[in-house]
């Protein structure tokens, strides 16, 4: 039985008060509530504050590039389908640089977990806009305001086939845990959306902020209805952010479809070597 400590890496360098502290102890906890020690899951981390965490989390962990976090966190589940993986990322990360990737796990279903802190900044480069900060959000790369419409997490998961999508706030660690490990327990490709106040570089999505606009679905939330979760998910057009899973179905995973990998993940296969027949076959 594993515990806090066996997950605990290097001190934090966070910025006190910052979501972050709060999503990495819920991670923490999740993997331990789930029964792992670190040798029983594989973690990759995007670059940002939130990608800093792989010296803090102690896992088998890939401290990728910015963006491609999830396309390792695929490579990693098609070589060892057997294994829980864990892409962990910033919102910039997961839906600037990485929205391209973010897009096609979504449509494959793969069965990976992306657990993004959504603070609408660019943290680690000190604050420049993310793709989910509200048009005419002010920061250094926009002083006068972002022209652009924020991308919506929610329904751009839902809508690209994405069958867990949840959303939590930093602040809540307590059903922060529970999605984090619904999400890991999720057969197929799961997203938990993190509301996280990054206290030094945004003053507008406080913890005070969140506080006010959030609020848990309830228990009778019908989450396999595509329509409702759909309409759960353009909420923050009016600043209102539901909590919970907002939608979740079954649909074969990515590996489940190929044949080669019913019995056997591919590292337990026999090793390949003739790869000289095997480009006369593509030549
Ligand atoms: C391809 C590439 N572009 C830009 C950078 C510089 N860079 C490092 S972290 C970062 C932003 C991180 O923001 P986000 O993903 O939202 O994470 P946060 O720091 O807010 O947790 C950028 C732009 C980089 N490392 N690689
Ligand atoms: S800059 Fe923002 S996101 Fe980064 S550690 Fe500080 S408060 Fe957190």
């Amino acid at each position: 039985m594993s515990n806090i400590q066996d997950f605990t890496g290097y001190n934090p360098t966070w910025c006190p008060g910052c979501g972050d502290w709060g999503i990495g102890l819920s991670i923490k906890q999740a993997l331990v509530q789930l029964g792992y020690d670190p040798s029983m899951v594989a973690v990759v981390f995007g670059i940002g504050c939130s990608g800093n965490m792989n010296d803090f989390l102690n896992a088998y962990a890939i401290h990728s590039l910015h963006g491609r976090a999830i396309p390792n966190a695929i490579g990693i589940k098609l070589a060892n389908h057997s294994l829980p993986v864990i892409a962990i990322v910033g919102d910039g990360d997961c839906y600037g640089e990485g929205g391209n990737h973010f897009l096609h796990a979504c449509r494959g279903n793969h069965d990976v977990t992306v657990i993004v802190h959504d603070n609408g900044v660019y943290g680690l480069t000190t604050g420049q806009v993310a793709p989910t900060a509200s048009k005419g959000f002010k920061s250094k790369s926009t002083p006068a305001g972002i022209i652009e419409v924020p991308i919506n997490p929610l329904s751009l998961a839902i809508t690209n086939g994405a069958t867990f999508v949840a959303q939590s706030f930093a602040g809540d660690a307590t059903n922060t845990i529970a999605l984090i490990k619904a999400g890991i327990q999720h057969k197929g490709f799961s997203v938990v959306n993190i509301l996280q106040p990054c206290v030094t570089f945004n003053k507008i999505n406080t913890y005070q902020y969140y506080l006010q606009k959030t609020y848990k679905l309830a228990p009778d939330y019908k989450r396999d209805d595509l329509k409702l979760a759909l309409e759960k998910s353009l909420e923050v057009n009016e600043e209102k952010f539901p909590l919970g899973v907002v939608y979740q179905v079954e649909r074969p995973t990515f590996t489940d479809q190929i044949p080669q990998l019913k019995d056997k993940t591919l590292l337990a296969r026999e090793r390949f070597t003739d790869f000289e027949n095997l480009i006369k076959d593509f030549i």
